[in-house]
């Protein structure tokens, strides 16, 4: 048996011309590449802006103001995502016959070639982990071991980054694309000779639009209260006690029975003072009623009633100046997100508090009764439960 020759296989392969469609040209894929570009950067920028909320750098400092500031730059962030992904999938049939183009002769013009395919490799790779990790976060499954966060971040500068080089190496021909018509009858071609179910340009470029579009209604109801309804892909309302999803649960925290115990304490210390306030104590004290979202990294937010015992009362009481960084501390026994870090800053705004009530009734115990924090423009997972110790810090 003879092995097949290069010559062989080049013979067997397709061509880009036998992917004929008329649709297919920079006409298309420059406009579906721009508006996948213009998602890309919405969402690359609203989740570094979620990252710098976990490290904050220490020349920023973080505002409790604008109160929705993070809960609209998360919605952004999943909005953004979701839409890019049918675009993705349109750009990618635009332009996968282009695989098939031989390679140039002579080696400058290959190294060129190789590096040119190299980074939309790479863009290609970056892209479909950063949407289809954000996908399987938003909906709770995490079939890897490394941390989310980091990988999904770290990813993003790579696809950002090979973005940002494609569009450089492209330019030329974007400017061009955008400048071409977009309807067939600017065409020189026969009607004869057209193939009554392939599609035009204009109705693939509106199908990706639409497609997107529709990704964004089946999702944005967990974060706009008035899509809910048509959001089938979304949190559902009244997924959780008091009209709130619930993430974690008391008992998936191990916290269920010391939540529920009467000898329950909070303890608020600053130096070495301390002081322990049982749940009566704080509902004698001043209470106040902000209305706040919970904005959850996993994609839905939620506004609602809180009412409790503001953090800077609290403090007060163990001697502490507002405006020292807070250490939260929880029940909570497995997993992550048991404690959390209130900035000086935002422990001091009137808003940030200890809630005993949600939407008028007493905490549930999956909202984190007997008391947790609430604080404005903060993302949901510092929004601690089942809160047992405060600690001023500075
Ligand atoms: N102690 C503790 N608090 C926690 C969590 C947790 O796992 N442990 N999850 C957080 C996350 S990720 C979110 S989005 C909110 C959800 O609040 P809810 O369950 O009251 O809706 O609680 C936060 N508070
Ligand atoms: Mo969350």
């Amino acid at each position: 048996m003879r092995l097949p020759t290069v010559a062989d296989v080049e013979r067997r392969m397709p061509r880009p011309d036998d992917f004929g469609s008329r649709a297919r040209g920079t006409a298309l894929t420059a406009r579906v590449g721009s508006a996948l570009g213009i998602a890309f950067m919405i969402c690359f920028l609203t989740g570094l802006w979620s990252h710098v909320q976990y490290a904050t750098p220490a020349w920023l400092t973080l505002s409790p103001h604008p109160t929705q500031l993070y809960r609209w730059t998360q919605g952004l962030h999943i909005v953004s995502g979701t839409a890019a992904i049918p675009l993705l999938l349109v750009k990618l049939w635009s332009v996968f016959p282009r695989l098939f183009i031989r390679p140039p002769r002579g080696a400058r013009a290959l190294v060129v070639e190789a590096l040119e395919r190299g980074s939309i490799a790479v863009l290609m790779a970056a892209s479909l982990f950063v949407l289809a990790s954000g996908t399987l976060n938003i909906i709770g499954w995490y079939p890897w071991e490394f941390s989310f966060r980091r990988t999904h971040e770290a990813v993003a500068w790579v696809a950002i980054g090979s973005l940002l080089v494609h569009i450089a190496v492209k330019l030329s021909v974007i400017r061009r694309g955008l400048g071409e018509p977009i309807d067939d009858a600017a065409d020189d071609v026969d009607p004869a000779d057209v193939d009554p179910f392939d599609p035009t340009r204009r109705s693939v470029l509106r199908g990706a639009l639409l497609a997107s579009g529709l990704a964004v209604l089946l999702t944005a109801g967990q974060t706009v209260p008035a899509l809910r309804r048509v959001s089938l892909f979304s949190v559902r309302p009244g997924d959780g006690p008091q009209d709130l999803p619930v993430n974690r649960t008391a008992k998936g925290a191990g916290a269920d029975r010391t939540a529920l115990d009467p000898a329950w304490r909070l303890e608020i210390t600053a130096g070495d003072r301390t002081m322990s306030l049982s749940r009566d104590d704080l509902l004698a004290m001043p209470q106040s009623t902000h209305r706040l979202p919970i904005a959850c990294v996993e994609g839905w937010s939620r506004n609602a009633t809180w009412t409790g015992v503001p953090v800077r009362d609290l403090v007060a009481l163990v001697g502490a100046a507002p405006g020292g960084d807070v250490v939260v501390r929880s029940l909570q026994t497995k997993g992550a997100f048991a404690s959390s870090l209130v900035v000086g800053n935002v422990a001091k705004d009137d808003r940030t508090m200890l809630a005993l009530e949600l939407n008028g009734e007493t905490l549930d115990i999956d909202h984190g009764y007997p008391c947790r924090l609430i604080a404005p423009n903060r993302p949901g997972v510092f929004q601690t439960k089942w809160v047992n110790r405060l600690e001023v810090t500075t």
